[in-house]
């Protein structure tokens, strides 16, 4: 079976990692995850974007090299990886022979065939973002926008590619193709593409930039950072080679907001184009996370960095946060209050509570193993049609990419797991001589407990590590492919269950009123 080949961009090794990048992982993980538990076979890359204007000025600041800069700045992105448990099948960086190999092999097959040609620049240039800007971009007062940084004036020879040649060929493909997700996106694509593009410059003279990949038929020249970049999709997996096809087209390159127009949605599937190499399927465009965190920083001193939440919660507590928070496409904030609200309430209170109460009792009252479900009340019937209702809608909403809402309607099924041990009341039924009320008290464990599985093994994509520490707890493995998984069953009769546990401890820190 071809692998279901998901992307993250890759972020710039110019400083340290930050919630957004943590955040567009974490999203691109839940979907990785959630093939796999769907019994797909899949290739997930991230990496750093390692060349470019602002890594060398960035090294020059600090005085080392730009090759010593990005290899410091290399494991904080590993170290945000695993921390998060991000299942990554690769790390590529842009600065390895594999990827640079890739990159000037594009370059001379589109020089070959006429597609790049030498030209003259005479422009604006903006430093900080790497780009030349026009007279349309100043402002009425003749100041350049904030976001552009100093620019200044030069003129320089310099390499093109014919962008604007294929100009019509991408307006009538987004026509007939749903290319990026959500919709409203695509449409700001094809608003773009009104105005006539321009030819893309994709070198820099080496005398301003040094940091770069040479071009393969000009040494004087560096390739423009995002003309290198992007190429790490296909560098990745096996470019010009036979490997190649096992995992291209990639089906989704999950990115954010600012980087879909231009570059990912006009220059990619242009320059594949020209290289006669598919499209990927989609671009996933998310929000952005802004922080109320500068209150967070001063109400809360240990807590500064959004990060550090996952060292103090867990990182399936921020994985959960980030998720459920997060209507993909549309901005989120983080706000620490809210995180709280969230960690004591659906965590700590719903599923962590679900847990202990049921690990308290078996423990207490079936050490040799869970009973079985010999009863079959109303409760019990009203809360496997609850299950099967919300295995539809989750699944539904996985697949659509709305996973807050699958993750809210998993929430309302554990609270009402939760209302069921209220209603049934085992610890009280333990009490009881009658025979009926053993039953139901056997009853209530074990459909507790099943009903913590299923809802567990639904949550696996978003929380990994704790579905599979509550899996050993009832006495499983991991949780595997859910065609196996999420049908309501008897599978736990018998088995021994963990000691009481607490899966999320209640802070210290407090929210401010
Ligand atoms: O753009 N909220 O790298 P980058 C959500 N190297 N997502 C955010 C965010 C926020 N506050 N801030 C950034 C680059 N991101 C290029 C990509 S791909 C061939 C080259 C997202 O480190 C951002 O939208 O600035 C992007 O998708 C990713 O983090 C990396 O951003």
């Amino acid at each position: 079976m071809k692998c279901f080949y998901i992307t993250t961009a890759i972020d710039y090794a110019n400083g340290s990692p930050h919630l957004g990048h943590a955040s567009e992982k974490t999203l691109t993980d839940v979907i990785a995850r959630y093939k796999r538990h769907m019994g797909v076979p899949v290739h997930f890359l991230t990496g750093l974007d390692e060349h470019g204007t602002k890594v060398q000025q960035s090294a020059e600041k600090k005085g080392i090299s730009p090759q010593q800069f990005v290899d410091e700045v290399e494991p904080l992105f590993r170290a945000l990886c695993a921390k998060l448990n991000i299942s990554n099948d690769d790390f590529i960086r842009t600065t390895q022979p594999r990827h640079k190999k890739v990159v000037q092999e594009c370059l001379q097959r589109l020089f070959d065939k006429g597609e790049i040609y030498k030209g003259e620049y005479k422009g604006y240039y903006s430093v900080r973002q790497e780009q030349f800007v026009t007279e349309k971009e100043r402002l009425p007062d003749g100041s350049w926008p904030e976001v552009y940084g100093a620019v200044t004036e030069i003129v320089e020879p310099n390499y093109y590619f014919r962008l604007s040649k294929y100009q019509d060929w991408l307006v009538d493909f987004l026509d007939h193709n749903d290319f990026v997700f959500p919709k409203f996106r695509q449409k700001q694509v094809v608003e773009f593409l009104k105005d006539p593009i321009n030819d893309l410059c994709i070198s820099r003279p080496k005398n301003r930039l040094e940091w770069g990949i040479e071009l393969p038929f000009d040494s004087n020249f560096v390739t423009y950072v995002w003309f290198d970049a992007l190429i790490n999709y296909t560098s990745a997996v096996g470019m010009f080679t036979d490997k190649f096809e096992e995992c291209w087209p990639a089906n989704w390159h999950v990115i954010g907001k600012d980087i879909l127009v231009p570059a990912h949605a006009v220059y990619w599937p242009i320059m594949l184009k020209a290289l006669g190499v598919p499209l990927p399927k989609g671009l996933l465009v998310h929000g952005w996370w802004h922080l109320s965190g500068q209150k967070m920083s001063k109400s809360v001193g240990n807590i500064v960095d959004p990060l550090a939440i996952a060292d103090q919660f867990g990182p399936d507590a921020l994985r959960y946060f980030l998720t459920r928070e997060m209507n993909v496409g549309q901005d989120a904030d983080f706000n620490f209050d809210v995180f709280l609200a969230r960690y004591n309430g659906d965590l700590a209170n719903g599923l962590g509570n679900l847990v202990s109460r049921l690990l308290n009792m078996t423990g207490k009252s079936f050490p040799e193993g869970l009973p079985g479900a010999s009863a079959d009340g109303n409760l019990e019937r009203d809360l496997k049609a609850l299950w099967e209702e919300t295995r539809t809608g989750m699944l539904a909403c996985y697949e659509g990419m709305a996973f807050h809402t699958a993750l809210e309607k998993i929430f309302v099924f554990v609270t009402a797991l939760n209302r069921y041990a209220e209603q049934r009341a085992p610890w009280k039924l333990a009490k009881s001589k009658s025979d009926d009320d053993r039953i139901l008290f056997e009853t209530s464990l074990a459909t507790m407990a099943e009903g913590l599985r299923l809802a567990t093994a639904a949550l696996a994509p978003v929380m990994p590590g704790t579905c599979d520490r509550v899996y050993k707890l009832l006495g499983l493995s991991e949780v595997g492919l859910w065609k196996d998984e999420l049908s309501w069953g008897t599978r736990l009769k018998g088995n021994v269950m963990g000691q009481k546990t607490i899966l999320f401890p209640k802070p210290e820190i407090k929210a401010e009123a």
